[in-house]
């Protein structure tokens, strides 16, 4: 079995401002898993687990998905956290315009039911995952500094989907680029 996800790669530029926003939250919020630059993405659809013979067929509907798709643009939005920055179990940062998105995933949703990949229940909600939180932690403040963070708002250009395989370790997930798609 491998774990798969489909996502939008993010350009270096918008992973740096991520970085420096964690790097400033590090000091001030402890207990959180955060998340390397390396790993940064925007998750269109998680898939879990499946089985290896379903990568083929899979990146079939990623292919078919991103065909005559055009590059997203996108710009940095708040700091949140679900369920929310109280108790927050995932912290994030929002995206504006992110229409096209939500379209994509719900193909993917679509497409990928045949496949015995269940449909995501919940409503898409585009956000880049900043870090993880297992265990309750003083989020006072992470909220404090989420009221005050207004990242900068640059159109950012999306322009590459990917299947990715993910391996869970105690280190963290180790994720492999499978199929790459470019939107022109
Ligand atoms: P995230 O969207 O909050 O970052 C790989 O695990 C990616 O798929 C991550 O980005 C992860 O969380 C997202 N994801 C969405 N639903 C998930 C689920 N039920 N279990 C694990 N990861 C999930």
């Amino acid at each position: 079995m491998v774990r798969l996800f489909i996502a939008l790669l993010l350009p270096n530029e918008i992973k740096k401002v991520l970085e420096d926003i964690i790097a400033d939250l590090k000091p001030r919020v402890k207990g959180v898993r955060w998340v390397t630059a390396e790993n940064m993405h925007l998750t269109l659809k998680f898939i879990g687990e499946t089985k290896e013979e379903n990568i083929g067929p899979i990146a079939q509907v990623l292919e078919a998905v991103a065909a005559g798709k055009k590059p997203l643009t996108v710009s940095l939005d708040r700091m949140g956290g679900f369920p929310n920055l109280k108790n927050p179990r995932v912290v994030w940062v929002g995206l504006r315009g992110i229409e096209p998105a939500a379209e994509m995933a719900s193909q993917l949703n679509r497409q990928l039911k045949p496949l015995g990949c269940e449909p995501e229940k919940r409503p898409f909600s585009a956000h880049l995952t900043l870090g993880r939180i297992k265990f309750p932690i003083d989020a006072a403040p992470l909220a404090t500094y989420a009221e005050q963070l207004h990242p900068p708002a640059d159109s950012i250009i999306l322009d590459r989907i990917a299947l990715v395989k993910s391996t869970l370790t105690p280190g963290g997930p180790i994720y492999e680029t499978l199929e790459q798609k470019i939107l022109r």
